[in-house]
């Protein structure tokens, strides 16, 4: 039952991922009714739908989880230290039954349109079969990486073979023996390839930009390593909130925590948003370089922190990098193909890989090198560069997602007066702390352009923003406030400031080109999204707003 007398449920959300549900419990425990839309037969979010060979998260399971249960905490065991997405989606899972959220939770249900009702004040969702319900408040957990993205090639829809997205993989595919391309060689395209190469009968890596991919990181998980997170979770859960990438640095082999740097909390902008202290790259000799990259690999180098601010060191670090990817590989040709030259490491979120570069080794794999071979069309029997034809029985694209804004843009979302997101955005996202949009009363985003998102670590990032906007919902209550919204000031100064901190990064160096930056959609406006100053520091700047009356934001 709504609080309000008039809408079917007090919060409507879209989305059933790590957001979605977390949003259920928490709004439950406020005495609020909540319904939520989910796309899919089942909870899970992207971690349901990327089921594709070799998908695995890159932050430590330990971190990658929620933290508002110590019960919960004690209760489940990682099987390893870096979780498989079966794993992940396992724990969403147990999550979900254990705190009862499934009944609260419409499956199958692709949400269609999301309106602000001027006359009712009220919010309401229509999902594909034609069903309408109201809610005074809406919540967009949709994820920052959930629309997937094939480009527009030539022929692209001809191909008649069996056709795949890393974000959209079936059950039960069977690739052994099969002719298989690929296209893209982003974090999915490199977790694939490794993984399926010893099963095909040829594998075609159709590459227009090559990765700097670093080694990922050991995922064996003892259940010694596992007793002492468990003994520590108190810990690590608090140190998250102190960290740019919300990751709690906790080394279970050894059950120390890495020491955190005294300017954390004071720098407020440019720290070190790879999460440890890695100090800078630019007064190392080649030796003390060695012995660094020797102790810890060749991923080290992502922790300088003055290869994301200084071109000179960052040059100094893709260099080392070019140098790896030319030892790693045997064919010289293949190698320099592989070898990114245009643009500097740091510039693309960190690609983590196993032994990707070793694959292209093996005699049943070729590197298809489209800047040297431009892709002319996609035809029934497969590939057609300007050099070759490659035919096919199975054409895979890992070609990523229209990220952070793609998901709140499809939903056909309209606001007060009838403002559509799409014209209020159709110079780049325009918001306040990634939550709320001017013009949208009463409808929040979770992790959305203009907070850290995926420069943090999400889960964190997650339970964050649905407290702020639970904790801003019970303010609005006891002052007896119907709506709210961001004022114009607070959403120019906060865009300034995200803007601000971008320039002169290497996120937005000259010659770069990411998805942060929405040049991988043609025609996306090119801003770059993400608040780049850390999850502590922004979470610093909430909890102040929340503490100031939510300042920034107006009620009626
Ligand atoms: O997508 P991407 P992704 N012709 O956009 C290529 C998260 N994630 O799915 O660089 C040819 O990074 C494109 O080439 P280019 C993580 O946040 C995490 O791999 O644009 N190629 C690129 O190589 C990640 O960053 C994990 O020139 C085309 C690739 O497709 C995010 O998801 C694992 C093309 C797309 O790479 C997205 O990763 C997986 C075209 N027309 C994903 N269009 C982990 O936690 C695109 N490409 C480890």
């Amino acid at each position: 039952m709504s609080v309000s007398n008039f809408a079917d449920f007090d919060v409507l959300v879209v989305g059933a991922g790590f957001a979605g549900l977390y949003a259920i419990h928490r709004f439950r425990r406020q005495g609020l009714s909540v319904k939520v839309f989910e796309k899919a037969p089942e909870v899970g979010g992207c971690w349901y739908w990327n089921k594709y060979p070799g998908c695995r998260c890159d932050i430590p399971s330990v971190d990658y989880s929620y933290g508002f249960s110590p019960e919960l905490d004690q209760e489940w065991t990682w099987p390893e230290a870096y979780s498989k997405q079966a794993d992940i989606l396992n724990y969403i899972k147990h999550v979900a039954d254990k705190f009862d959220l499934r009944k609260d939770i419409q499956f199958n249900s692709e949400v269609t349109a999301v309106t602000f009702l001027d006359d009712q004040r009220l919010w309401e969702i229509t999902t594909a079969d034609g069903e309408k319900t109201t809610g005074t408040y809406c919540v967009m957990a949709t994820g920052g990486l959930s629309v997937p993205t094939k480009p527009k090639l030539a022929g692209v829809d001809t191909y008649a073979g069996l056709e795949l997205h890393t974000a959209a993989w079936p059950e039960g595919v069977d690739l052994k023996g099969k002719r298989v391309g690929i296209i893209g060689t982003g974090s999915s395209g490199v977790q694939v390839v490794p993984e399926i190469a010893p099963e095909v009968e040829h594998l075609y890596v159709f590459q227009r930009t090559p990765a700097y991919a670093t080694p990922a990181f050991e995922p064996t998980m003892t259940p010694e390593m596992m007793d002492r997170v468990k003994a520590n979770y108190p810990r690590i859960r608090e140190t998250q909130q102190f960290t740019p990438r919300a990751v709690a640095n906790f080394n279970a082999r050894t059950g120390a925590f890495a020491p955190l740097p005294d300017d954390f909390l004071t720098q407020g902008g440019r720290v070190d948003f790879r999460g440890t202290s890695g100090g800078n790259i630019k007064g190392l000799t080649t030796e003390e370089l060695a012995e660094l990259i020797k102790n810890y690999g060749i991923g080290h180098l992502l922790n300088f922190q003055d290869i994301y601010f200084d071109e000179e060191s960052n040059e100094k670090a893709s260099d080392i990098f070019r140098g790896y990817v030319k030892s790693s590989v045997r064919d010289p040709e293949t190698a320099d193909s592989l070898t990114p030259k245009n643009y500097g490491i740091g510039c693309k979120r960190p690609v983590r890989d196993r032994s990707y570069y070793q694959t292209f080794n093996r005699d049943n794999v070729t590197l298809v090198d489209l800047q040297k071979q431009p892709l002319e069309e996609v035809n029934p029997a497969g590939i057609r560069t300007s050099a070759n034809q490659y035919d096919l029985d199975v054409l895979i694209y890992a070609t990523g997602f229209d990220a952070l804004t793609g998901a709140l843009l499809k939903a056909n979302i309209t606001g007060r007066g009838g403002l559509k997101l799409t014209e209020k955005w159709q110079y780049g996202p325009v918001g306040y702390l990634g939550l709320q949009i001017e013009g949208f009363p009463n409808l929040f985003a979770v992790t959305g352009p203009g907070s850290p998102s995926a420069l943090a670590n999400m889960v964190v990032g997650i339970e964050q923003h649905i407290n702020f906007i639970a904790d801003c919902l019970a303010f609005m209550k006891e002052k007896h406030y119907a709506e709210v919204e961001p004022t114009k000031d607070a959403v120019d100064e906060w865009v300034s400031i995200c803007n601000k901190l971008a320039e002169g990064t290497s996120y937005t160096a000259s010659g770069c080109k990411s998805w942060y930056l929405g040049t991988n959609i043609p025609g996306k406006p090119q801003v770059f999204m993400p608040y780049i100053g850390g999850y502590h520091i922004f979470k610093q700047h909430c909890d102040n707003v929340a503490r100031n009356d939510y300042a920034g934001f107006a009620f009626r």
